[in-house]
């Protein structure tokens, strides 16, 4: 396949400055007629060539009149023309219940709808697909009324009426000129929860949710998060909403988490439905963010959307930064921050280490769809956090104000957006521009010598960014980090929180009058997304997670003492456990501490961080190690996890308010803990709230324990749970997904013969997930001796690629980790990516990961 270039960007040829689409809508055959009207944009003589996937028009018409002047080169529709403005009219015939992809136009559950990011528009018509043309959009669909009574497009609708046959239609414009990314149209037997919102400036939007009308009772959550994200956006950013609708619709068969589409935002329905009987506090919280999320595109994204593809994270990373914002302030800010860093070093840092590497602006691509990564998104939003960290709250918010000013109604880059924030603070940020350009997670080590007899101490910082692929060397980063030291004695502060810019390899920083043993807090806020490799002591660390005023600097003092015991059980084969558990024992005692923190922060670090900390990774040796050190938190703290657990087990009916989840967060961490201490009642309790859960955080959280135990009651709880959700699509994803995560010896089994049940599908790609992604990350369980995790993955890949490739590409990187582990798996694994990398008719996106993960 080819590479495409970023250094290689050109303006388009032609510009449309305005489409109408026709849609005569059938599930089998549906015709669409375009009616482009094209604009020389220079004076060049090439031909207008217009994006297509597969078809060839079966009309084209210029000027209205028949044109013989066209050709196919590939896909690309090319048209000779003589002028400088024309009106090309194309018709094409698609097949939405043939599309597997879920790009383009396509059927689920009985409606028919679209998605478009990044290249699925021309799916649907032939149009130039590349986000830098924006054109208005006027829409008019036809199709039976019977089956598809709901006919939205993007804006607003205009008219609507019967036509033959019992048909209808409707017609939609959208007043703001866009990219084809952002079309949508929706066609469907569907209900509404409607509301209305008033903006700052006194316009009334009509808001709709659109759902089964039997799913209606699950949009109550949706929508209220909804209306406070909007509101939200225009005290916080200054963003009022622009049109006087405001249309969501859930379908059940969706690549991403959801798309936001101008006006008409479409959900894969797991971030839209929820009740208390089937959704987590976790699925909740993600509804509220990927609703605040798509919604906060409209202006980052949609009023300003990318040049190209390259500047993906312009609208991604600022976007999930704006949703991190929504999220902190709905709720616990320090828990937020933690869950983001824990997401961070589950998803990015592992990618920034492996074959797949790349700066959150790529210099190349075969297949766009693979670079919807968490680098783009996460990293990118971490990137966005520093600059809003240097700039200081006030600047920031006028350097968005000016890029939202300079660039509304325009397709812009990531340069764009650092200048803004360069003409908006008065600030220079040359250098940490090499943000965008280099790839690779920094690490800095610091170091703390004290002169107890002059009153000095010195922090001596380096920093250094391992190679990356096609990056061997690295400039140094522009790290802000946020520092402050403790008295090792008193407790006291010793300084004050000072925020440092670490841009060169190395610094030194002085403190003076330091008259008592100081000890580090950094990266406090982690100001920066960094590894920190600091020498502190495990009493240290002990002494700042029960005494740093920074609620994140405490969490990560905890982590790092859990993550250097681990490590040393695993390298060295034993380890002193006393002092994780002393730090735990006080994080359970101290009656000041936000409950929602101390379950977090009494967490153990993941199997899979734990083995990103190694040289190579025996997974085997890291489970052990993790149950271990598991084992004796809970003996020996067995009585503060049964009073953890019982005061956390409030009395009365569910509700969700930080309280109550963070009581239910504490609930299920306490017994994992006391079946971790191995008791023998464990089982019995968790079965017990398993049955009497009046809502699914406790009921999963029962479930997780029961299934990653040795009792036969989890067979019982697995049985119950499936009957009596037999019919929930997303609650038998966490039944597929509980058991694929599972530490059990016979996971790789268990994963093996579910693949094999009647309720999994590779066609819907929740479900695929579900099962095939959550196993890719139980390191334990993919990784056990013989290969067999690595053949299941590459089966289904190889499976998966012929229906829906992007989703199946998005799964292989587990297999790309070769390296990180001994030479007997990396061999499996190699064979594996080999085996997928010779399959006849394999797509571009799954050959891109595999090639990539064997170079
Ligand atoms: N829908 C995806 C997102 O919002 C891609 N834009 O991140
Ligand atoms: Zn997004």
């Amino acid at each position: 396949p080819a590479v495409i270039r970023r250094e290689d960007y050109q303006p388009p040829d032609w510009l449309v400055p305005d489409i109408a689409l026709d849609f005569d809508l059938d599930p089998a055959t549906t015709r669409v007629t375009a009616v482009l009207d094209v604009v020389r944009s220079s004076a060049h003589g090439r031909p207008l060539r217009l994006d297509g996937d597969g078809q060839v028009p079966t009309k084209v018409l210029v000027d209205g009149n028949p044109h013989n002047d066209w050709r196919m080169d590939g896909d690309t529709l090319e048209i000779d023309l003589p002028g400088s403005e024309h009106r090309i009219e194309t018709e094409v015939a698609i097949h939405p219940d043939r599309n597997t992809q879920l790009m383009g136009l396509y059927a689920s559950g009985g409606n028919l709808c679209t998605q478009c990011e990044a290249e699925g528009f021309r799916r649907i018509t032939f149009f130039p697909d590349r986000p830098d043309v924006l054109a208005r959009y006027s829409v008019r669909m036809t199709a039976d009324r019977k089956r598809f009574p709901v006919l939205l497009a993007n804006g607003d609708p205009i008219a609507s009426g019967d036509a033959e046959d019992g048909r209808h239609w409707a017609e939609w414009r959208d007043p703001f000129p866009k990219p084809c990314y952002l079309f949508a149209l929706v066609a469907g037997d569907l209900s509404a929860n409607r509301a209305t919102f008033t903006t700052m400036s006194g316009r009334e939007v009509q808001l709709g949710i659109w759902v089964r009308a039997a799913d209606l009772p699950k949009t109550e959550h949706a929508l209220a998060a909804l209306q406070t994200a909007m509101a939200w956006d225009e005290r916080v950013y200054g963003r009022e909403y622009d049109l006087d609708v405001f249309n969501i619709v859930a379908v059940d068969d969706f690549n991403f988490g959801a798309m936001e589409n101008k006006g008409l935002n479409i959900f894969n329905s797991r971030y839209i439905l929820a009740d208390p009987d089937t959704a987590t506090d976790a699925d909740y919280d993600a509804i509220a963010a990927v609703v605040a999320h798509e919604y906060f595109h409209n202006w980052s994204g949609n009023r300003v959307t990318c040049r190209d593809w390259f500047q993906l994270s312009l609208k991604e990373g600022f976007t999930v930064f704006r949703d991190q914002g929504f999220s902190a302030d709905q709720g616990s800010a320090a828990v937020k921050r933690i869950e983001d860093v824990r997401t961070l070093r589950a998803a990015q840092f592992p990618e920034d280490a492996g074959p797949l590497a790349h700066p959150i602006r790529p210099d190349s691509y075969m297949e766009i769809s693979n670079f919807y990564t968490a680098t783009i998104y996460n990293k990118g939003a971490e990137v966005i956090r520093m600059m809003a960290t240097i700039l200081g709250p006030d600047s920031f918010r006028a350097s968005t104000d000016l890029y939202f000013d300079r660039y509304d109604g325009t397709a812009a880059t990531c340069d764009d957006f650092v200048r803004c924030m360069e003409f908006g603070s008065g600030i220079d940020l040359t250098q940490f521009r090499h943000w965008y350009s280099q790839a690779g997670t920094p690490r800095v080590s610091a170091a703390l010598d004290h002169d107890a007899g002059s009153g000095r101490a010195t922090l001596r910082l380096a920093q250094r960014t391992a190679p990356t692929p096609g990056q061997p060397d690295k400039e140094p980063f522009v790290l802000p980090l946020k520092l402050k030291l403790f008295g090792g004695e008193t407790g006291a502060a010793l300084s004050n929180e000072q925020l440092f810019m670490l841009d060169r390899p190395t610094a030194d920083i002085t403190f003076d009058g330091v008259t008592e043993r100081p000890v580090l807090s950094i990266n406090r806020g982690f100001s920066a997304p960094v590894i920190i490799e600091s020498d502190r002591s495990s009493a240290d660390l002990k002494f700042l997670s029960a005494h740093d005023d920074d609620p994140f600097a405490r969490y990560e003092a905890m982590q790092q003492l859990m993550l250097d015991t681990l490590v040393a059980a695993v390298t060295l084969g034993r380890a002193d456990h006393e002092p994780v558990i002393d730090a735990v024992r006080r994080t359970l005692e101290d009656p000041a501490l936000d409950r929602a923190f101390a379950a977090e922060a009494v967490l153990l670090p993941s199997d899979s961080f734990v083995g990103d900390q190694l040289e190579m990774v025996d997974p085997e040796a890291v489970f052990r190690a993790r149950e271990a050190l598991r084992r004796d938190l809970g003996k020996h703290l067995a009585g503060l996890w049964r009073s953890a657990y019982a005061n956390a087990s409030q009395a009365g009916t569910f509700v969700y308010s930080p309280a109550a989840k963070a009581a239910r967060r504490m609930r299920s961490v306490a017994l994992g803990y006391i079946a971790a201490s191995g008791a023998e009642d464990a089982a019995d309790v968790a079965f017990a709230q398993f049955e009497a859960a009046d809502n699914m955080t406790d009921r999963q959280g029962a479930l997780t324990t029961l299934v990653n135990g040795k009792s036969d009651k989890r067979i019982a709880a697995l049985d119950i749970f499936y009957n009596r959700y037999s019919g929930d699509a997303l609650v038998l994803d966490k039944w597929f997904q509980t058991q694929a995560l599972s530490m059990r010896d016979d996971t790789p089994q268990v994963v093996a013969d579910l693949a094999r049940h009647p309720d999994f599908s590779l066609a819907n790609p929740n479900r695929a997930r579900s099962l095939v992604g959550a196993f890719g990350v139980n390191q334990r369980a993919f990784h056990m001796a013989g290969g067999a995790g690595y053949r299941f993955l590459a089966d289904h890949l190889i499976a998966l690629d012929k229906l829906n490739p992007q989703t199946a590409a998005k799964l292989l990187p587990p297999l790309g980790r070769w390296r990180r582990f001994d030479p007997a798996r990396a061999t499996l694994m190699k064979a594996e990516l080999e085996r997928i990398l010779a399959t006849p008719g394999l797509s571009k996106d799954l050959f891109e990961q595999a090639s990539k993960s064997l170079e």
